[in-house]
């Protein structure tokens, strides 16, 4: 399978290749983000923009899900409390440029079905509904009332609920992700995919197993605390930039921090903070006191090894490291875990983690010595065959030392999206628990489907069936983001209807079934009034504190309707004016919502006045407030026996991953320039160790082809440039989406089902004849 680049709109021969840098943030970050700021919004809108940002009266950035500091914990907020790429994504949001009537009449379907993802987003804010009709060459205006009609018609013509896939984002607000699974599940079926099941997925997997709550374990303050913060599989400098201000306050009060990683990530080794002095005309903090630059996957050994040695040393000393009290007291499956770890091989440790056994041995010391251990991790770890038993793993070396529960330790799965935690509270899952239906069933006196849903590798397989007809979105862009691009593409072609609610273009509106519509909505940078005057909404980060977000600016257009507008007219149309749920009376006072929330959430009673304190409140997660392991079948924590897994790469065949440039959020491209990685004015590129080159035979600066190998054989990602880059030896990265394309749709991590992008078998064929220019 070969997937065509569609590269005309960005000229990739401009590619420069400087060298990498070895720190993050600092002015620069702040200035790129002002000056494309300025671009997009104007001075005045710009100014009102990131004056709210992130600030308690304001708005939610729609970047990450990083924490803002909390009064209780005695931190104060700073007047700018975002950072570069939070700025870029506003302005992403809040841009000027328009896709309304004379947009689509100029371009036809053909011609948007060849843009890249970049131009695309590129073009700005839809304005009002769009339709796509059968064989029709443009998209063309449609009131709200005929689209609601069209989804309802559809959804109802279906011989069976479950023919209808429902797919979510991260950054839909809580009220709206309630109501939504509310409308999916009065619909009949539990088809809710998100983003989470390519994101975290394995961290809820592994988590819920072991501590019985599938988040983290820690707080902002917690890491301001810490003695020691192990960074695995995560590149905050671009991904998370505010938890480097964390991490340096961390090290200002003596943390060290090990960082493990196939490649020097700039953020991991020295931050300068735009917001002090030193920052800015200072060399800034260095972070990491030690790089471990494991290859792709070795993880899992990595973190074997440090147990073995943490175990042997233990039972030098009985007690010295293992937390025998808290072991015997609150855990279960340590005795297995410890004979299981009992012999190592070591050769094979290194072969699987490339890392030098005496570093190994460095940094269980270092595991060992400390008493506030934190450990992070992101992508790195998710996104791999044997993702939930490393991640298990690490809970494993947490449990042994008791670092869970206790102030400055704990587990932290840094999340993606600004709210896909919350959204997963509040029911977005193709498998939350029966407590959860009954609780849902009885609030509103309707019949609940009790078997599992699709998740998203299960639903591309559904349309590709044909047992997937409709596919409706809030938010995301599922045809760039999934796996397997060309066969999703197909997947979704097959659909009888698509319907993406969305804020701006993107190729999930030009990849569509039969008929398509679009639904434009309200970002959250927007002022949002109902009949009962304006509303905010709420919004769970990455450390499960609730919080509202108020959207201050002017709607990007007056026909906009919010999230929850759309899904109450969807209902309405759908089940009729006489259904159990009052639809319509929740899209005038958002109140409505969080009453009913109040009653069939967990830990979300009378959330109505709690989201109204200054910071909101925090979810209640037992291991973490009273080192209780409550959510667990046994009701203890639990140690995990995993047999040692790690990728295994043929001869003259590279592991690659996909990965995140520092100028893009998913697949939103904001521009060409990875500028920590010293690569600008390109996304086809893929970076390779330079002995490999050598090995190879392949030139810095050779054009290939990425082709994957898999059990049913080639996928194709043509016209790669090739960039020599410290990464570790065997491991080759490109970019996120445009090498989605060789990620097999069957690649998927044991128990959560998430897309293997990290770790795919790559051969680099060499394109013999360069295209003229
Ligand atoms: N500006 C910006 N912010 C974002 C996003 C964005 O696209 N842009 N996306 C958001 C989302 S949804 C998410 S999920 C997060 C993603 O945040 P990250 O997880 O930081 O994102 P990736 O770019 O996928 O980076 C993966 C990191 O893990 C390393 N890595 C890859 N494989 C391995 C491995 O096998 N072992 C180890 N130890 N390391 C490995 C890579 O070298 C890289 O540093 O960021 C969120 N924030
Ligand atoms: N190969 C590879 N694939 C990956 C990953 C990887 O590392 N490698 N990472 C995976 C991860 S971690 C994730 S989270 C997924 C992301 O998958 P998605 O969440 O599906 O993708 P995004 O690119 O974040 O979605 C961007 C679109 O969301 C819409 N949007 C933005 N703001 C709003 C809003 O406020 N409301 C609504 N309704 N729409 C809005 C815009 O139209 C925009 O085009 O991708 C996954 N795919
Ligand atoms: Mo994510």
């Amino acid at each position: 399978m070969t997937r065509e680049a569609p590269a005309q709109d960005v000229d990739e021969s401009r590619l420069e290749v400087g060298k990498p840098k070895g720190w993050a943030a600092g002015i620069p970050g702040v200035a790129v983000s002002l000056a494309r700021s300025v671009e997009q919004l104007g001075t005045g809108r710009t100014i009102k923009a990131l004056r709210l940002l992130n600030q308690r009266e304001g708005f939610d950035c729609p970047g990450c899900a990083w924490p803002e500091p909390r009064e209780v914990d005695g931190e104060k907020r700073k007047l700018a409390e975002f950072c570069e790429n939070g700025a870029k994504a506003v302005a992403e949001e809040a841009t000027k440029r328009r896709v309304d009537r004379e947009f689509f009449a100029k371009h036809p379907i053909g011609e948007l079905e060849t843009r890249t993802d970049y131009w695309l987003g590129q073009q700005g804010r839809i304005t009002e509904p769009f339709v796509l009709r059968e064989g029709a060459t443009h998209y063309e205006p449609i009131s709200w009332d005929a689209a609601f009609e069209l989804v309802a018609g559809e959804l109802k013509a279906l011989t069976d609920p479950n023919e209808a896939i429902f797919y979510t984002s991260g950054r839909t607000s809580n009220e709206a992700a309630f109501l939504y699974q509310l409308l999916v599940r009065s619909f009949g079926t539990n088809n809710l995919p998100d983003c989470s099941n390519m994101c975290h997925e394995s961290s809820g997997a592994a988590l819920s197993a072991t501590t019985g709550v599938g988040k983290g374990s820690v707080s902002l303050a917690d890491i301001h605390q810490a003695d020691l913060i192990v960074v695995v599989g995560q590149n905050p400098g671009t991904n998370h930039p505010r938890m480097l201000s964390a991490l340096e306050e961390a090290k200002g009060n003596g943390a060290k921090i090990i960082a493990v990683n196939p490649l020097p990530e700039a953020g991991l080794m020295r931050f300068k903070n735009p917001q002090n002095v030193r920052g800015v005309i200072g060399k800034g903090t260095p972070l990491a006191d030690e790089f471990a630059q494991v290859r792709l996957g070795g993880d899992l050994a990595l973190f074997q090894a440090v147990g073995h040695l943490l175990l042997a040393w233990d039972a030098e000393a009985p007690g010295a490291i293992v937390d025998r009290e808290f072991v015997e007291r609150v855990t279960e499956g340590f005795d297995d875990y410890a004979k299981h770890l009992q012999e190592i091989d070591w050769p094979e440790i290194e072969r699987a983690t490339g890392l030098p056994r005496e570093q190994i041995e460095r940094v269980a010391r270092m595991i060992a010595s400390s008493e506030r251990t934190i450990y992070c991790w992101a992508m790195g770890l998710t996104q791999h065959k044997h993702a939930v038993p490393t991640i298990s793993e690490i809970a494993n070396l947490a449990l042994m030392r008791g670092m869970i529960g206790k102030p400055g330790a704990g587990l932290c799965p840094v999340r993606g999206h600004s709210n896909v935690q919350g959204d997963r509270t509040m029911g977005i899952w193709e498998k939350m628990p029966q407590s959860f239906m009954d609780a849902l069933a009885g609030e509103f006196g309707i019949e609940v489907p009790r078997e599992h849903g699709f998740d998203t590798v299960d639903a591309i397989r559904a349309m590709r069936d044909g047992r997937g007809k409709v596919f409706f979105a809030v938010g995301g862009n599922f045809a760039s983001a999934t796996p397997d691009s060309e066969l999703t593409e197909k997947a979704l072609r097959s659909c009888s209807l698509t319907v993406h609610v969305s804020t701006k273009l993107n190729r999930s509106h030009v990849v569509h079934g039969r008929t398509a519509l679009i639904l434009p909505t309200l970002g959250r940078t927007e002022r949002d009034v109902q009949a009962s005057g304006e509303q905010f909404v709420t919004v769970e980060d990455s450390m499960s504190q609730v919080h509202t977000s108020r959207g201050r600016l002017k709607p990007a257009s007056e026909h906009l309707l919010s999230e929850v507008a759309i899904v109450c007219r969807l209902a309405e149309k759908l089940f009729g004016a006489g259904h159990a749920v009052p639809w319509r009376t929740f899209e005038t006072d958002y109140d409505l919502i969080r009453d009913r929330i109040s009653r069939v959430v967990p830990g979300c009673q009378d959330y109505n006045r709690r989201v109204r304190e200054p910071d909101g409140f925090v979810l209640p997660h037992a291991p973490r407030d009273s080192r209780e392991f409550t959510g667990t079948a046994n009701g203890k924590g639990n140690f995990t026996v995993s047999e040692l897994e790690y990728p295994r790469v043929p001869e003259g065949r590279l592991l690659l991953q996909t990965m995140r440039s520092h100028d893009q959020y998913n697949t939103t491209i904001y521009g060409l320039s990875d500028r920590y990685r010293g690569i600008e004015n390109a996304r086809r590129v893929v970076l390779v160790n330079p002995a490999d080159l050598t090995a190879l035979g392949l030139a810095d600066g050779a054009l290939v082809d990425l082709v994957s190998e898999w059990r049913d054989g080639d996928r194709r990602a043509p016209a790669f440039r090739v960039v020599a880059y410290p990464t570790a030896r065997g491991c080759a990265a490109a970019y996120f989406p445009e090498a989605n394309a060789l990620v097999p749709l069957d690649s998927v991590a044991d128990k959560s089902n998430t897309p293997v992008s990290k770790a795919i078998v790559v051969r680099l064929e060499p394109v013999r004849a360069e295209p003229q220019p």
